[in-house]
């Protein structure tokens, strides 16, 4: 008789802790690996004293699962899904569910759930965040797909995940590649959050000339108030680590970060979607610039900046701006996070879960945070709120913040200490306050060089101007009246 209650494909770092995690809440999971040797070896130590079930085949995986039968993937993202979904097909039955709980791209998850729809099975993409130490203690879980699977699933997943605030890490996110796609923006906000503070500790080291311990106090300090987050805690604690010779760790280390595939795919997905996700944006491209490390050794050489002068304002006032420059800019992110799932939903026809998805980030994953209740609030007050920006919390929030972070972003460039997530933060900021911006002038360029029309500003229509017209102007008396066929350029 089966009686596996899930089964889980690859035993690589992620499966084995996760399969240990649901072990642990009574859940019983029949483990498989590509090369079965895994799968010995993992009962023989890992998972020995368990109630842990090994498979040597496909097949015997399929049998051994009670009905539906469920099966998580933690295997390499890409073509390894597909091919194990091949392979599973033929021994599942209709309403049985396929889980990939792997870094896939959203667009993998779409078509996955639609052809696996196709052949009356439910699959489900669920991003899972935490790592190793989340995999076994409580990660992170955002599961989308088809939504049949969700009720079969739920206990296991939100037993599984971590627990925050006494409710669960996991919830159900919305339909097709959602969960992935949420997991993917995560990702992304995550990638902000570490350029903020890598800029944070930049100027209080190169403007203010503050040592790596009294970095780290200061950060143990911020961790104690609206900043309170594992990224700030680690923070401190990286800043505290010395090397054998009493140097701190950090100054030892290659100043040049990479980028693996989501906080670009984030961008990517910005820009295909028209939504100004820039401190991503700005995130990713602060890692590419750090990549040239050879020419930015030639640059500091070759070009000169502006003279070093020690501060000689308020010490103590200037670390305060920090952090309100700090905690406004993480908000700016994440109000731009927000607004591109959004926009996504709208385009996608998803309805997704705001609050939830704020929740499901408060623990198991790298950007947890106390922040993420206060978001969660904003999304539970008014379900369709347009932007973190209207809530009223957050309103105050970033009113009482702006003096310090202006005061920050200008220090910063008259320091000459590249700000990029900062700065572009408070410039969508300002843009997104503005009633006008100079797109206007925008519009009237491109009629002018290539008769690509412009519309008139309500309330300026005239004769000439009309209302709701694509109107082309002949700015030169040269031009003809002919105008181009495309507005949006
Ligand atoms: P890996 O990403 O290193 O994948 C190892 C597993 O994939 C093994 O079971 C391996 O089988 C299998 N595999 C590979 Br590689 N190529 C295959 C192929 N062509 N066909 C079938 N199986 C193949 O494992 P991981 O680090 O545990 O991550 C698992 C998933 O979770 C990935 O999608 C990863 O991006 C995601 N993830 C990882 C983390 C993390 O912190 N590591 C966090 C969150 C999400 P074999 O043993 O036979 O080679």
């Amino acid at each position: 008789m089966a009686t596996g209650d899930i089964g889980l494909i690859g035993l690589a770092v992620m499966g084995q802790n996760l399969i240990l995690n649901m072990n642990d809440k009574g859940f019983n999971v029949v483990a498989f690996n590509r090369t079965t040797s895994k799968v010995d070896a993992f009962l023989e130590n890992e998972a020995k004293g368990t109630n842990v079930q090994g498979a040597w085949s496909i097949e015997e995986l399929c049998s051994k699962l009670k009905r539906p039968r469920k099966v998580i993937l933690l295997v390499k993202a890409g073509d390894a899904v597909d091919a194990f979904i091949e392979q599973l097909v033929p021994h599942m039955e209709p309403g049985d569910i396929i889980i990939d709980g792997g870094n896939s791209h959203f667009p993998d998850s779409n078509r996955r759930t639609k052809e696996l729809s196709a052949k009356g099975l439910l699959f489900v993409g669920s991003g899972v965040s935490g790592g190793e130490e989340g995999a076994r203690h409580g990660p992170s879980l955002m599961p989308g797909g088809n939504p049949e699977a969700w009720p079969h699933i739920k206990e296991i997943f939100q037993k599984a995940s971590a627990q925050a605030y006494g409710e669960p890490c996991c919830d159900w996110v919305g339909p097709e590649g959602a969960g992935h796609y949420v997991k993917m923006v995560h990702n992304g906000i995550e990638y902000g959050d570490m350029q903020l503070i890598s800029e944070a500790y930049d100027i209080l080291k190169r403007g203010l000339d503050l040592s790596e311990s009294e970095i780290a106090d200061i950060f143990l300090t911020w961790n104690k108030g609206v900043l309170d987050s594992f990224l700030i805690d680690i923070t401190a604690n990286i800043l505290k680590f010395n090397d054998d010779d009493g140097q701190p760790l950090v100054t030892k280390i290659l100043d040049q970060a990479g980028q693996k595939g989501t906080g670009k795919w984030t961008a990517i997905a910005a820009l295909d979607a028209g939504s100004p996700v820039t401190l991503i944006g700005e995130a990713v491209f602060a890692r590419c610039l750090s990549a040239l490390k050879e020419e930015r050794i030639r640059a500091s050489k070759a070009i000169a900046g502006p003279a070093k002068e020690a501060f000689k304002g308020d010490k103590k006032q200037f670390i305060d701006d920090l952090e309100q420059a700090l905690y406004a800019s993480k908000l700016i992110s994440y109000t731009q996070g927000f607004m591109l799932m959004r926009e996504t939903a709208k385009e996608m026809n998803w309805e997704l879960n705001y609050a939830g998805i704020a929740k499901m980030w408060r623990g198991g994953c790298i950007i947890k945070s106390v922040f993420l209740s206060d978001i969660s609030k904003a999304f539970l007050k008014k379900l369709d709120l347009e932007s973190l920006l209207f809530d009223d919390f957050f309103n105050k929030a970033i009113e009482n913040a702006q003096p310090g972070w202006r005061r920050v972003v200008a220090q910063a460039v008259l320091w000459g200490i590249p700000t990029p997530a900062f700065s572009t933060a408070l410039a969508f900021f300002d843009g997104y306050r503005s009633e006008i911006l100079p797109a206007n002038l925008l519009q009237a360029q491109r009629d002018y060089f290539g008769a690509h029309t412009f519309r008139v500003l309500p309330g300026k229509e005239n004769d000439k101007l009309q209302p709701g017209k694509d109107i082309h102007i002949n700015w030169t008396g040269r031009g003809g009246n002919v105008s181009a066929s495309t507005y949006i350029a």
